[in-house]
């Protein structure tokens, strides 16, 4: 039984493998990975970096998918066990109160449902320049999209799934325009989604496997501890970057304070779907699934800029290493 969770609803059909025995790890991959082949579209170069959340006693999700001209845009999927999806081969269309927001690409969604609706938040090509896309859906027919959270450059924009304090807040990752050499996590709050302000600095890329720059990954995890933040981290070898995934607990009502910070990462490069590909060496979450009844969590993430893939872990046991091996 779960101890830690707090306001998490029951998921029992929460896509699921037990950890082998051979692994004494927090984290472990699913056994079938990965569970979204780079070409399940007729016309995807790669399909990654990918965002999933329940819906309709099933699994909806939003998917960056890049196509064979190359061209990196957002998808919807559909799954009833978060393992065989079905993707729309056509890219989401936004309905855009303002068409001046439309970016001319969209890329690395995180989807999470808050207060009454599912919201989306992406980098947004406004104009070409990279930054925090928000939008809507009630029904994953229909999408609706908001002003840009923030000016250009940013990415890695990741909404808490409640109000704090009566606003709503956002992790960000402020950026230049092209693979960033750098990179730290931002907080901002919002009284209405469109005005953003209040930027407080949460952490940076101080840690050996991230000394170049980090980035929130999945959903913020409500827990007794604090907010539950899967990040990625990069740091910079002679060969390239290299993507890994990382735990920490952020305050509960002052998230930009970081009550714990896992010196260790969760999960590095290491299967060849992670090593080789269009980017290799890339482990990059976007979405966590949670089952409050057990405390099971089942990973997204994007290997090698290619395929998607699927980790599982327990969240106390995250919560604990994260403790156990805070900075
Ligand atoms: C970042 C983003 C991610 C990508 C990563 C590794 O800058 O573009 O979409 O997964 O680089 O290439």
């Amino acid at each position: 039984m779960n101890s830690t969770l707090v306001n998490a609803t029951p998921l029992p059909n929460i896509p699921w493998e037990e950890r082998p025995e051979t692994s004494d790890r927090v984290v472990w991959r699913y056994s079938q990975n990965p569970v979204i082949p780079r070409d399940l579209l007729p016309n995807s170069n790669s399909i990654f970096n990918s965002a999933v959340v329940p819906f309709e006693d099933a699994f909806a999700g939003v998917f960056r998918c890049d196509d064979r001209s190359r061209h990196m845009d957002l998808y919807r999927g559909f799954s009833e066990d978060g393992i065989d999806w079905e993707l729309d081969p056509e890219p989401l269309e936004w309905i855009a109160q303002d068409p001046e927001v439309k970016g001319v690409y969209g890329y690395d969604p995180r989807v999470l449902w808050l207060e009454d609706r599912y919201y989306v938040t992406w980098c947004n090509g406004y104009n070409g320049w990279p930054t925090i896309g928000v939008g809507y859906t009630e029904d994953f027919e229909t999408f609706h999209q908001l002003e840009n959270a923030f000016l250009p450059y940013n990415r890695n924009g990741i909404l808490f799934p409640r109000k704090i304090k009566g606003k709503y807040a956002m992790l960000s990752r402020p950026s230049d325009r092209g693979h960033t050499p750098f990179g730290d996590i931002f907080y901002s709050e919002s009284p209405d989604l469109e005005h953003w302000g209040v930027h407080r600095y949460v952490m940076g890329p101080d840690l050996n496997w991230c000394y170049t720059k980090v980035g929130g990954g999945a959903v913020p995890i409500e827990t007794s501890e604090g907010w539950l933040l899967i990040y990625h981290g990069v740091l910079q070898s002679c060969n390239g970057f290299v993507y890994s995934m990382g735990s920490a607990l952020l305050d509960l009502e002052e998230p930009w304070k970081v009550a714990y910070r896992a010196r260790p990462y969760l999960l590095s490069p290491k299967t060849m779907y992670e090593c080789v590909g269009d980017v290799p060496n890339v482990v990059f979450p976007c979405a966590a699934l949670v089952d409050g009844e057990t405390g099971r969590m089942a990973i997204y993430y994007g290997a090698a800029d290619t395929v998607t893939a699927l980790a599982f872990a327990y969240v106390d046991e995250v919560v604990d290493f994260t403790k156990e091996t805070a900075v």
